[in-house]
């Protein structure tokens, strides 16, 4: 262990807040947390999950040695690493032999760095020569990103850094709760408001965020749609959108905007439940302002329709001018740690390193180079997360997983853990036994963020640099380590080194001259200047790139340098309410847990702070179903059965019950959510589906 105080970013959620860690620290933990005020995204500030962080380093908690699963017992038991190693190599290579290369699936997760997300898909598509890879991002942010790169010709999540939300006119924020999801970017809007800008809130529930707002619309859940258009209509309407900018800047207008006259206001107010006086008001702050931004996260995303959703809402931006401009944009909030990076560099299905597409010719041949392998060596296009998941069992025999717990948080779950179990082969690499571990043949115990070093990219498009604080207990080993050796039991000793330095120089390779171009960031830079955006080209000392900060100011990435409005209409969700399922469900997150919640559950504090599943339900819908507050309450679908604890509150809409997703078990309400996709991104329906909901006696 070093002894001076050492910066870095929290292993959560996407913001990345800035920490120095300092040895030493309460008794159970190795390191403890201590501010850093001049990192500029969080200035200091951090949630309980940032705070509490360290408590996952004891060994109390985590896994410090390999397991594998005994013939004679069924039990996971103790194993050497060479062991284990062996095992899966064993294992991956048998599936291979007998079926193809595609028998063999790979699962990746938006939480790894850039250098372990890069090594993965290179591991698949060099090693294995599988096509079968994707990860959890695919649950996250694929329909903002298949919305960004139609109407952008590139997918950063946010165009411009977070400063720049309390320096705008107006921010529509649709389906995000930051309040819990981001507690200390909720400063941005705290501050927008204290500059005399306005703040639209669009949820289905009056959630800690929507407090905050001027306006809070709250349609049903699985209409943002209509939404997005009928206020595109009122714009149009009241002749406000900005022609000189829909001339200038962009193309497909006449059919955008021929798609949205169809959506009457009072159709809308129908659909969604938000009157028509309110949608009128949302126009007027929005178009009063001289400046605006419209921001998603995954309330709008998460649908069987999410794409065009986005596109709805980007669309509403374009027309009036509110894009491509300064402190005026289109953004989504991403989610996860690494949701940005981890969703450029080759861990998903169609896609090479430097957010380069498998099936382009051109990057086939660029990275094929990088790797010193034939061009025509690389796998196409595979399946996507849930499609992969669904498959497992079936043409797909062995997985390879890392960084993700899909028994807890893929839809329709029951079904994926028993797709998990028919498996003849599953290894799993995580730092505690999570519920999707479990279940594996084999499960290595790997480093974590405050022992390795690596690089993430926040959802601003910063690329930032995690530094190790601290060594890892015996027995554990990176996920670059884990890699390496299995390429080498397959018969790849070199290109899969474990230093992640030497990954990251390789990746600025391979995403040289790609839509995420990393080649001008260096560790040291990042080190020296809180982070470098992206796209950074490598130039010629001494006028190095300076980042990009801000997106599209002079033009658009698309071939014209125009955005494309994309014509769109709305459609319902996959499944709507009937006499059977009258009620809708919808789904998302707590301040005190994260995700699969395989980490936060183990934090005492965090715990405390949310120990459970609950139903969120209206006084109304109680006391049709006779239910008190805190009484068991059941939410059924045509998937299956979740049950907690009545919440009732008047702040959701009496046709909606809402849970949160952390935890496994019978209050596991991915056994209800359903996986119908969006046909662009395959994103699954996680915001909306129809459900009775009962006493659960
Ligand atoms: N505490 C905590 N923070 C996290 C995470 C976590 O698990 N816990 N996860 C991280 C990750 S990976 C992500 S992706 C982000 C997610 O961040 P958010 O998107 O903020 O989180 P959610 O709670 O999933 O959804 C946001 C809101 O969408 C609303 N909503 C539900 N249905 C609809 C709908 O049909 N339309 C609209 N407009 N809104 C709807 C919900 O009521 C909810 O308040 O959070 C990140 N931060
Ligand atoms: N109903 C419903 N379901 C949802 C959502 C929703 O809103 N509603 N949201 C979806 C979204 S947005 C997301 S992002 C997914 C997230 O859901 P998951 O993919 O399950 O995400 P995590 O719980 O973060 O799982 C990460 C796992 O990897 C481990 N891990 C962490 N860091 C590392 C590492 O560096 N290496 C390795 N090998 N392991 C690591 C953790 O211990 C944990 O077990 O859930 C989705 N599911
Ligand atoms: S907001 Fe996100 S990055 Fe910041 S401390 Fe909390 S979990 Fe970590
Ligand atoms: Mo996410």
């Amino acid at each position: 262990m070093r002894d001076e105080t050492i910066p870095t970013h929290c292993p959560y959620c996407a913001l990345q807040c800035g920490m120095n860690l300092r040895p030493g620290g309460a008794a159970e933990t190795v390191v403890e947390v201590v501010e850093r005020p001049d990192f500029p995204v969080n200035r200091g500030a951090l949630c309980g999950k940032g705070r509490t962080s360290p408590a996952l380093l004891s060994s109390r908690v985590r896994l410090t040695e390999p397991l594998i699963r005994s013939h004679a017992t069924g039990r996971l038991e103790p194993a050497t690493w060479e062991d284990a190693l062996r095992t899966i190599a064993d294992g991956l290579r048998r599936t291979k032999d007998v079926h193809g290369p595609d028998a063999v699936g790979v699962f990746g997760g938006g939480g790894l760095t850039n250098e372990k997300a890069y090594t993965l898909g290179k591991f698949a598509r060099v090693v294995l020569g599988t096509s079968q890879i994707d990860y959890n991002g695919r649950f996250c942010m694929s329909s903002a990103a298949a919305a960004h790169n139609k109407a952008f010709g590139l997918d950063r999540g946010l165009p411009f850094p977070l400063e720049d939300i309390p320096k705008t006119g107006c921010v529509i924020l649709v389906g995000s709760n930051l309040a819990e999801t981001m507690p200390p970017a909720l400063r941005f809007l705290t501050e927008l408001k204290e500059n005399g800008g306005t703040l639209i809130v669009v949820d289905p529930r009056r959630t800690k965020t929507a407090e905050q707002a001027d306006l809070h619309l709250a349609p049903r859940p699985g209409t943002d749609l209509a939404l997005a258009l009928g206020l595109l209509h009122v714009i149009v309407a009241e002749g406000r959108t900005d022609e000189a900018f829909i001339e200038e800047r962009t193309s497909g207008w006449a059919d955008a905007r021929a798609a949205a006259m169809a959506h009457w206001p009072e159709l809308v107010e129908r659909i969604t439940g938000v009157g028509v006086p309110q949608l009128r008001e949302a126009v007027r702050m929005f178009c009063d302002a001289p400046t605006g931004m419209v921001l998603t996260a995954r309330g709008p995303e998460q649908q069987s329709k999410g794409t065009d959703t986005v596109s709805a809402w980007i669309n509403l931006c374009l027309a009036t001018g509110r894009a491509g401009r300064p402190l005026s944009g289109y953004g989504c909030l991403t989610g996860q740690g690494n949701g940005q990076g981890g969703r450029e560099h080759g861990q998903k299905a169609d896609q090479l390193p430097g957010y380069r597409k498998l099936d382009d010719p051109a990057a086939r041949a660029h990275v094929a180079e990088v790797w010193g392998v034939d061009p025509e060596s690389l796998p196409g296009p595979g399946r996507s997360a849930y499609e992969l998941l669904d498959a497992l069992g079936g043409d797909v025999k062995s997985l390879l997983l890392m960084g993700s717990n899909p028994v807890v948080s893929a839809p329709r779950a029951a079904h994926v853990e028993e797709r998990l179990k028919s498996l003849d082969f599953l290894a799993v690499a995580d730092v505690v036994l999570s519920e999707t571990a479990a279940l594996a043949d084999v499960v290595l115990p790997v480093t974590q963020w405050a022992e390795e070093t690596g690089t993430t990219t926040n959802l601003e498009g910063r690329v930032l640099l995690r530094r190790r604080a601290v060594d890892a207990p015996p027995g554990v080993r990176s996920d670059l380590q884990v890699l390496g050796g299995l390429a080498g039991l397959l018969g790849h000793e070199k290109g899969f080194p474990s230093d992640p330095e030497e990954v990251f120089e390789e990746l600025r390779r391979a995403s040289a001259g790609g839509p995420a171009d990393y080649s001008g960031i260096t560790y040291r830079r990042i080190a020296e200047e809180d982070g470098v955006f992206w796209p950074c080209p490598e130039q010629q000392e001494p006028e190095a790139h300076p980042g990009t900060p801000r997106l599209f100011l002079d033009r658009f990435a698309t071939d014209d340098g125009r955005a494309r409005f994309v014509a769109v209409g709305h459609r319902p969700a996959a499944e709507e309410p009937d006499a059977e399922y009258p009620v809708l469900l919808t789904t998302g997150r707590v301040v005190a847990q994260y995700q699969s919640g395989a980490q936060t559950r183990r934090v005492d504090e965090l715990n405390a702070a949310a120990p459970g599943p609950f139903v969120e339900l209206h006084p109304q819908l109680a006391e049709r179903i006779g239910a008190a507050d805190g009484d068991p309450v059941a939410v059924v679908s045509r998937r299956g059965r979740a049950v907690g604890p009545a919440r009732i509150t008047n702040g959701i809409r009496p046709d909606t019950v809402f849970m949160p997703f952390h935890w496994p078990g019978e209050g596991r309400v991915n056994t209800v959510t359903n996986p119908a996709l969006d046909p662009t991104s395959r994103m699954p329906e996680f915001k909306v589906c129809a459900v009775r909901v009962e006493p659960a006696a």
